[in-house]
């Protein structure tokens, strides 16, 4: 039986950490593909991760290229390309650039390997990968978008840097659009399965989630070129996994919902279920009021970006 072949878009910041996490989790062949103007850093980041193999022990290959037809029959996607933010931007703004890019990706990809299940990561998250299941066609449980597993990952690690318990025991999960207006559901955050609000109070609670909130800008600012990618790319990395391995791992993840939690026609947030039939399901469960209003004001963020599309 051949390896399964994972197909990096982009190979930037993000795309040369997932190249390393999936040759390392020996999940199978890597394809780091980016345009003709960087085929030499793609090449090159493959031949370096080659190098690393001796120490390693994976047997995993790694190739660079800027050749659609070397992407015939992949498996599975993982999106990068596009540009990422600078200090002072906001997702929003990198709309223009990156849907262009993303209508040309979701095309390619189409042809090469309409089979494959595609994880978008290229920003503004939500109406990329509006972008490109309308560009390209695929059936909705081909199609997912990274950013709630990021999200609750950064909100576990803010939990777990307030009160010092480890990060392994803290769940939480963030639903809603990949921006600003992101829901934090604290309410069903636990540690080691003790609810959140009895360990936190609410005023704190409050700033870690505004934290959560902006966490992505945080590190825009550190950067000051670029945005995050090493948590990101293991992001990604787990949904890739629970498919190729039909783990059905419940991941917050952008999904298409057609009337889950009240959205129709929409990519938002929401905890998904990923196996080896890609989106398998979208668990819903019961919102209180307060969380209804804020998917309400997220749906409406996401909705104003994926009407700018054209789509
Ligand atoms: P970067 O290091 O600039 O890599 C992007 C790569 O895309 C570059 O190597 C480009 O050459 C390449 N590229 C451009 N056009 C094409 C094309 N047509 N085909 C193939 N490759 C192309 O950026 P990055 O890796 O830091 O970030 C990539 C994207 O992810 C950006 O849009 C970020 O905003 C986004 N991002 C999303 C999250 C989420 O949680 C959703 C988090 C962090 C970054």
């Amino acid at each position: 039986m051949s390896r399964p072949k994972i197909g990096l878009i982009g190979g930037g910041q993000i795309g040369g950490n997932l190249a390393l996490l999936a040759a390392q989790k020996e999940l199978g062949d890597v394809l780091i593909f980016d345009i003709p103007n960087a085929e030499g850093m793609v090449k090159g980041k493959a031949l370096d991760l080659m190098q690393l193999r001796p120490h390693d022990g994976y047997d995993s290959n790694i190739i660079g290229t800027s050749n659609w037809d070397d992407l015939k029959n992949v498996d599975v996607f993982i999106i990068t390309a596009g540009i990422p933010r600078k200090p002072g931007m906001n997702r929003e703004d990198l709309l223009e650039i990156n849907l262009g890019i993303m209508k040309d990706v979701a095309n390619n990809i189409k042809k090469q390997a309409p089979n494959s299940f595609v994880i978008v990561i290229s920003n503004p998250l939500d109406a990329m990968v509006y972008a490109f299941h309308k560009v390209s066609g695929f059936n909705k449980n081909q199609v997912v978008g990274m950013a709630g597993a990021l999200d609750s990952a950064r909100f576990r690690t803010f939990i777990a840097m307030e009160t010092g318990y480890s990060v392994q025991d803290v769940t939480c999960m963030v639903l809603g659009g990949h921006g600003d207006t992101m829901v934090p559901i604290t309410r069903l955050g636990t540690i080691g399965g003790v609810p959140l609000q009895s360990i936190i109070s609410q005023k704190r609670l409050d700033e870690i989630v505004d934290r959560t909130r902006f966490a992505g800008g945080e590190i825009v600012k550190l950067f000051g070129n670029g945005s995050a990618f090493y948590a990101p790319a293991q992001s990604a990395i787990e949904m890739a996994e629970s498919y190729l391995k039909d783990k059905k791992r419940v991941i917050p993840c952008a999904s298409l919902c057609e009337g889950e939690f009240g959205v129709d026609g929409f990519f938002i947030g929401v905890p998904t279920v990923i196996g080896s039939g890609g989106v398998e399901k979208i668990l819903e469960f019961d919102l209180h009021d307060d969380e209804k209003t804020a998917l309400n004001k997220t749906l409406d963020a996401v909705k104003k970006t994926v009407v700018e599309t054209g789509l």
